[in-house]
Formats: structure tokens, sequence, C-alpha cells
């Protein structure tokens, strides 16, 4: 096993990569058809050989899974069908004994339907101190039949629901997750435990579930329609629900908690943001130096594979971080949206859209993936992997009707597929399904393309040539080279308008060759590392190499 280097206790996270695991699709030690703690458990020494510095781990909670989990109902305990609290305090300490931290997944704007408390409150009746925890509300009209706001729900559908008493809740997301009232100080009081309970557990920090959405405007505005009329998921400045002024006042509460915990052995604990905000200054207000460590830098996942809009993203967000002393991160792909090879191997100009709903090249795919990667893995900052991006996992985006489990296929009406092809169990070794997903033959929760036997890790780890190859080397030399992780890029100028070229000091050169003609790479150059084959000299299209200069 490779042997992780030190870094310094204080500030790992700001050059750290890490790995996402989505829990009911990594690894599945029991046979149920769903991953679990012990899974991941046993594929600790995979990651800790991959060459990642933490691992972040999405919702693990008792939940209904109506959302794949980020419908929690008890903060304090792990999901039955994925292990026992016993399970997860050998997981993390396991983790620790490899070098490797741990994050998990904080979901403060919702509980799920089945929370004690969101149960007590519906029991409880009208204007009770229980509802108050929530956001009840009377409709409006005179049968008050009609919802308090228009704001429609991330899934589809309205984010109201009205109950047998008359009154209406709000669910920013899924019907069965109910928003949290954080003008109550009891819900305050209450997270804080909960992160108090998960630090002293020795977890090193949380991912922050829809960061900008706790703080609501309590005079509850209609949100102001788009110039067609369309009631949209725009995150306008103003708008009542998302990145209201008030959100800070919670972040900064509970970076006071983290940093508590700064003279234990593990040093402060940290925050990384999902904020979908965009441009770059937005976010920038959420990793000021009182608030959250980092944040997702989803513009970046967003980014059309197309050289411009590739170094304006790079620029803007170094810029805004940097402004506020905070690291930049880069995230290609996560459990919500196309897997980036798939994304890649679209016309760019709808390389967002919904599964099974363009065509995909995904030979091409993989080569930009594999060029991204190196990108990805040389810029300043932090950097997340999600499973399976290291095999070159593929959208799958013909998933039978009927397995299809993310709430988006039902409040479409059946319209929008949603996110399930991302969430394909992993293919761990093997010819065909279950690819050593669980012991035996039992198949997972999602089926696994029958072609994944190429991409199964027992297949890759023996190839020089693969993804998981490519990935280890690149984070192999991220580690030992002096240049990669935090600090500072230096754009070279003067090469083709479709290539990205810049140097890092000391003596690292990162070119990508976002067009079609070979690129001559500058004579002297030695390769460390490149993502195709170089033909005599040359980088070919789609592709990347770091060199040493
Ligand atoms: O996602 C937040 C979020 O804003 C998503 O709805 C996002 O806009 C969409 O998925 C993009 O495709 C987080 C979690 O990552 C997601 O899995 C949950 O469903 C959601 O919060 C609710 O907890």
């Amino acid at each position: 096993m490779t042997e992780q280097p030190t870094r310094p206790v204080d500030d790992w996270w700001r050059s750290a990569v890490v790995y996402q695991v989505y829990p009911r699709s990594f690894a599945d030690a029991d046979g149920n058809g769903t991953g679990d703690v012990n899974g991941i458990r046993a594929r600790l020494p995979y990651l800790a050989d991959l060459g990642i510095d933490a691992i972040w781990i999405s919702p693990w909670y008792p939940s209904p899974l109506l959302d794949g989990g980020y419908d929690v109902s008890d903060y304090r305990d792990i999901n039955p069908m994925f292990g026992t609290l016993a399970d997860a305090d050998a997981l993390i300490a396991e983790a620790h004994e490899l070098g490797l931290r741990i994050l998990i997944d904080l979901v403060p704007n919702h509980c799920s339907w089945e929370h004690p408390w969101f149960k007590a409150a519906l029991a409880a009746g009208k204007g009770s101190p229980e509802r108050d925890l929530f956001w009840f509300r009377d409709g409006k009209g005179e049968d008050g039949s009609i919802p308090p706001t228009n704001w429609p729900a991330a899934f589809g559908g309205l984010a109201w629901t009205r109950i047998d008493d008359g009154q209406w809740y709000l669910h920013l997301f899924d019907v069965s997750q109910p928003d949290w009232n954080w003008d109550n100080p009891k819900v305050i009081e209450e997270f804080d435990s909960i992160l108090r309970f998960w630090f002293d557990r020795g977890v090193d920090g949380f991912r922050i579930d829809v960061a900008d959405s706790m703080a609501k405007d309590p005079s509850l505005p209609d949100i102001v329609p788009a110039a067609d009329g369309a009631v949209t998921r725009d995150k306008y400045v103003g708008h009542p629900t998302y990145d209201q002024p008030g959100v800070h006042k919670i972040h900064q509460r509970w970076r006071r908690i983290a940093d508590e915990y700064a003279d234990t052995p593990q040093g402060p604990r940290v925050f990384v943001a999902e904020a979908w905000l965009s441009p770059a200054d937005r976010l920038a207000m959420y990793v000021r130096p009182n608030e959250l460590h980092s944040a997702f830098n989803f513009d970046a996942l967003r980014c059309p594979w197309e050289a411009d809009e590739q170094r304006e993203v790079i620029d803007h967000t170094t810029e805004n971080l940097w402004a506020v002393g905070a690291p930049a991160t880069w995230v290609l792909s996560n459990h919500d949206t196309i897997r980036h090879r798939t994304r890649y191997g679209r016309d760019q100009k709808e390389a967002g859209a919904p599964a099974g709903t363009v065509p995909t090249d995904l030979e091409l795919g993989r080569r930009r993936a594999r060029a991204a990667a190196l990108l990805e893995l040389a810029l300043p900052g932090g950097a997340y992997v999600y499973q399976g991006d290291e095999l070159g996992l593929y959208e799958v985006e013909d998933l039978p009707e009927e397995v299809l489990d993310d709430p988006t296929w039902e409040r479409s009406g059946h319209t929008i597929r949603g996110r399930d092809g991302c969430r394909v169990p992993i293919p761990w070794s093997g010819t065909e399904p279950p690819f050593g997903f669980g012991p035996g033959q039992g198949q997972p929760w999602l089926p696994q393309p029958a072609d994944w036997s190429a991409l199964t890790v027992e297949a890759e780890v023996k190839d020089p040539d693969s993804h998981l190859s490519l990935y280890k080397e690149a984070l192999r030399i991220r580690r030992e080279h002096e240049a990669l992780g935090e600090g500072r890029l230096k754009w070279d100028r003067n090469c083709p308008s479709d290539v990205l070229s810049f140097t890092r000091d000391p003596g690292f050169r990162c070119v990508v060759n976002l067009g079609a003609q070979p690129y001559d790479l500058p004579a002297e150059s030695e390769v460390l590392l490149s993502s195709e084959p170089l033909d005599d000299g040359k980088l070919p299209g789609d592709a990347a190499v770091w060199l040493k200069v």
C-alpha cells in the first residue's frame, strides 16, 4: 500500500482530495442488495491505496429513503439497512488508522416526515409549539385551499402540502421532507447537539446539504416569476428561500463549534458547503474566515468542455475564493448529476440535459473525462472524486422505468427520469452483475450494465492504461509534487485558443488540449503523466499532460 505523507493537521482540507461514497451503492457486505457501512470498511484499503485524503459519506442515518437518505428520521443513528452505530465507530477508527479523514453529511434544511418531531407536529395541531419547529401555515382564499405561496418544490409540484386539518406545510424538496424552521431556537440547539454528537465520535467534518436554504424570508412573499411568467427554481438575488442573509449566522455558529475541537489530536473539524449558487462571488460569502471552510465548485461541474469557458471558471473561482482566504475546490460529478464521462460525450450545448434525452459518444466522453481528471487534480486547492469516476463509469441512461427510485420520476409525472443513472452500484470484480458489489449472485437495488465487466476495479487495477491507473498515478504525483495542492497557477500565453496551459511553481506544467488539432508541446518537456499517448511530441485532441519544467 502507498504510504500517505502527513499534511499539517490544521490545513489538510485546503488541498484534500475527497472521495464521495454514496453508501447505498458503494459495497454491500451483508448481501441485501444495498450497500452498507461494513461494505465501506471492507473497501477502505482500496481507498487508501487509491491515494485520496478523505471520504465524504452521503447520509447514512435512519430514513425511509424516499430521497436516498436525504430524508433523515434520526440524526444520531445509522440506518439499520446500512448497519449500526458500532459499525460507524469502527469505520471512523479504521479510516483514521489508514490516514483517511471522514466527512459525513448534515441535512439541516429538512428532515423526513418520519422524524418524531414532525409526527408530533402533525398530532399537536394548529398554533402549537410542535408545529413551530416547521413551517405550517393556513392557506389563502376563503377556504384556505390556495397554498401560502407560489413556491415550487425541487422534484416537481408545489413546495406546500395540505394536511387533514387544512393547514399546509413547507417542503422545498420532496413532500416527505418538511423544512425545519430555523427561526425557532430549539431547532438551532438541536443541530448544535447533532454536530457535537458526531464530532465526539471522531468525524472530521460535515458536508452541509443545501447550505444556502435554511433561512427563509418570514413574510413568505411569492417568488418573482421570470419574464415569460414561469415560476422557476432560479435563485435570483433576494429569493425568499435561497441565499437569505440569515443563513450566515447559522454557519458562523457552526464554525465556532468546529473550532472548539482545535485542541483535539485531529485538529479543528471542517465543513464543506453544498450550495448551487452562481457566480462565485455569491458562494464566497459562505467561506469567509468565520464561516464554512470550503464549498463545492458547481460552476466547474456545469462548465462545458470548452477552453474559454473553462479558463473563465478557473479564474473566476480562484479570484473570488482567494479574496476571502478560502481554497478553491474542483468538482466534476456527484450523486445528483449526470456522470461527467457522459456529459462530456454529448454535444456541449446540451451537456447537462436529463438522462436519456440526448445522444452520447461514450468513447469521446472517456477521453475527455481522463483529460478532465488531470486538469482537476492539477488546479490549486482541493478536489472531489465521486465513487466510480475513478473507474470511468458512465451514466446509466436506460434503467428500466420500474426500477427508477429518485422522487423526480414520480413528481415529474414520469417525464424526467432523475438521478438514478449515476447511483448504480459500483462494479468491483467478476464478469457479470453484481460484479462483486455484494456476496454471491444476489442483484443490487439498481441493475448494472453488462459491459461494466470491463470497468471493474479488478479489471482496471491490472491494466496500466485504465482509468483507475491514471487516477492512481495522478494522485501519487499530486501527493509527492511540491507544486500541487494549494498554491497559485500562472497561465501560459500564446497557445492556441482551445489549449489550456499553465505552470505551477516549482517546476510543473499542465497542458489540456480541448480542441481537435494535435498541439506541439514545448521541446524540452519531460512527461510526468499523460491521459493519452503522445504522438511524436504532440498532445492529441481531448487529452491532457503533466510536464516537468
Ligand atoms: O441537493 C440539493 C439540490 O439543490 C439539488 O436539488 C440539486 O439542485 C439537484 O439535485 C441537481 O440535479 C441536495 C442533495 O445533494 C440531494 O441529493 C438531495 O435530494 C437534496 O439536497 C435534498 O436534500
